[in-house]
């Protein structure tokens, strides 16, 4: 059986992997069981006002902006009308989305895929050589941008004239997005797609090289909702989520945008997400599920205690992500003691889309991301591809419902070999089937002999009263091949000096397997990080 396509343009499928570089997919849960044609604004979006919910409320954002699902509709319609009558969208066409998180950023992102379009959300932070990457690559012609980061689209878009039609918004002028949109109708026939045409490209927040495309379907937007947030994070109608990864990660893009509609539920969609505004937002909001990283979560807690934020505590909040990397022992006791709430670690990946593995607040072991997700499979093998007995360090190896496939990239084949997704992680999965992050597979530290994780001495320090972060890295050594450096960012009230690397040296050597001490301790005011969270080693190592 073949399904036909809806996309006129077929650029981006005619640039999927051949299907012996695929992954193997898995749909055996009931739940993930799709239609022949599916269009996820459809199910995420139309159906609860179909069902006469189109009342509930759908967005929140500062400034008193609340609207409901029927609100949502109205906005995304019109700009889906916008797209196709003013800006000449035919299904198949790649829509770059630039904004910080808001409503507006919602209602774009439903408007392509209603149109038959696929979205390319980019991060805020990007400038326009990146920007320019990104339109190269994935053949971009329409864009719809807030007008508070133009500039670097206008740099961009200079430089690479297949970008043809571009709309700003939140821009009072009669050649803005919201001007075009009163002109239009707000009822708009969604294109009937394919369950397996491409909706959204999202671009590897990469570290070197040309960044990657990954390719994902309507279905696979269904799939990553029927999996972990149905059978992990279990929230309900009446929750509002917050959080602070962008809508251009896939991190953001399902916790705070996909995940809440399909269940009905109500998002807080913050422009600005630092420690301190979160703080602010949680209890102004109401807000009951918190999506972020594991370092945002160890700046809130001692203040999240004082504020009472937690429901133990008497706040609203009672379920906290983490995810984008290895969430510390330290920072899970340390948000639990202040917050009285367990927190749901999870590892996620472009390619994934969304988290395969992760355990629920009353299956929680701390230094574990957990189990896998229903849905999906997992194993740890060897460099030869063959799985290894639990205790013994490999390559975590994923399958399930989504899966990569990388936009005409050669990189395809380190990341699916066999079948199997290869996140590029080193684990140990244990006994009773919990999965252990050690490091990425190409940074564990070898030193004398012993492979040391960087995350078990960084978990170590972290629990040293005078450290705020920490990160560290393998550098070489003449005598032991590499050795164990940690970079440090003192907690206030602490002054580098010889006598606080000999603390900490001392304290790591109690705490753990002596041979694992950092040898070498530099004191940082502040650690290079990704605009996802990411401690950037490779930025550690070139200094
Ligand atoms: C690392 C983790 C240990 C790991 C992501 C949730 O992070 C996401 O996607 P990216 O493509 O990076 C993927 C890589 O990040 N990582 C993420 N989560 C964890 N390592 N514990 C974790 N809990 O190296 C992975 O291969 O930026 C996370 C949902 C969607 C995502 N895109």
């Amino acid at each position: 059986m073949t399904t036909r396509t809806s996309h006129v343009d077929t650029f981006a499928r005619d640039r999927l992997p051949p299907p012996q570089w695929q992954p193997e997919f898995l749909f055996e849960l009931p739940e993930l069981q799709f239609p022949d044609r599916l269009n996820c604004a459809t199910e995420l979006l139309d159906r609860w006002v179909a069902q006469g919910q189109g009342e509930r409320l759908c967005l929140q954002a500062p400034g008193g902006v609340r609207w409901t699902y029927a609100d949502l509709q109205d906005r995304a319609n019109r700009i889906a009308h916008v797209l196709v009558r003013e800006m000449g969208l035919v299904p198949g066409n790649r829509v770059l989305l630039r904004a910080p998180n808001n409503p507006m950023m919602a209602a774009c992102w439903f408007a392509v895929m209603k149109a038959g379009g696929i979205a390319v959300a980019t991060m805020p932070l990007l400038r326009a050589k990146e920007l320019g990457q990104i339109i190269d690559k994935a053949q971009v012609s329409h864009a719809l941008c807030d007008a508070a980061l133009a500039a670097e689209l206008q740099l961009a878009a200079a430089q690479h004239p297949v970008l043809r039609e571009i709309r700003y918004f939140h821009e009072e002028t009669p050649q803005g997005l919201e001007a075009a949109m009163a002109r239009q109708s707000p009822s708009f026939d969604n294109v009937h797609t394919a369950a397996d045409d491409i909706c959204l490209i999202a671009f590897t927040s990469g570290t070197t090289g040309v960044p990657k495309g990954t390719m994902h379907f309507h279905r696979d937007v269904m799939a990553v909702c029927a999996c972990w947030p149905r059978h992990v994070l279990k929230a309900r109608a009446d929750d509002v989520f917050i959080g602070s990864p962008p809508l251009a990660f896939t991190f953001g893009l399902g916790g705070l945008l996909l995940f809440p509609m399909s269940i009905g539920a109500c998002s807080v969609l913050l422009d600005k997400a630092s420690p301190p505004m979160l703080l602010e937002a949680i209890p102004r909001f109401g807000a009951t599920v918190l999506f972020t990283a594991p370092t945002s979560y160890r700046a809130m807690a001692a203040q999240a205690g004082q504020l009472r934020i937690g429901a133990p505590r008497g706040g609203s909040l009672r379920k906290c992500v983490s995810a984008g990397e290895a969430l510390p022992v330290a920072t899970r006791a340390l948000w639990k003691e202040h917050t009285g709430i367990e927190m749901i670690d999870g590892i996620g990946s472009t390619e994934m889309l969304h988290i395969f593995i992760s355990a629920d607040e009353a299956h929680a072991r701390p230094g574990a991301t957990g189990t896998v997700v229903p849905g999906y499979q997992a194993c740890v093998l060897d460099d030869e591809g063959r799985p290894v007995p639990p205790g013994t360090l490999g390559r975590l190896a994923v399958k399930g419902p989504t899966g990569c496939r990388y936009l005409a990239d050669e990189r395809q084949r380190q990341y699916v070999q066999h079948g199997w997704n290869l996140t590029g992680d080193a684990y140990i999965v244990d006994e009773d089937g919990y999965f252990h992050y050690q490091s990425r597979t190409d940074d564990l530290i070898v030193s004398a002999g012993y492979n040391i994780a960087a995350v078990e001495v960084e978990d170590c320090l972290l629990q040293h009263p005078a450290v705020a972060e920490c990160g560290v890295i393998g550098v070489p050594d003449e005598q032991r091949g590499q050795i164990v450096k940690a970079f440090v960012v003192l907690r206030e009230g602490h002054v580098p000096s010889q006598a606080m690397v000999r603390e900490l040296q001392d304290f790591a050597k109690r705490t753990v397997a002596p041979y694992k001490y950092p040898r070498a301790i530099e004191f940082r005011e502040q650690l290079p990080r990704t605009e996802t969270g990411k401690l950037q080693q490779f930025k550690l190592r070139s200094v």
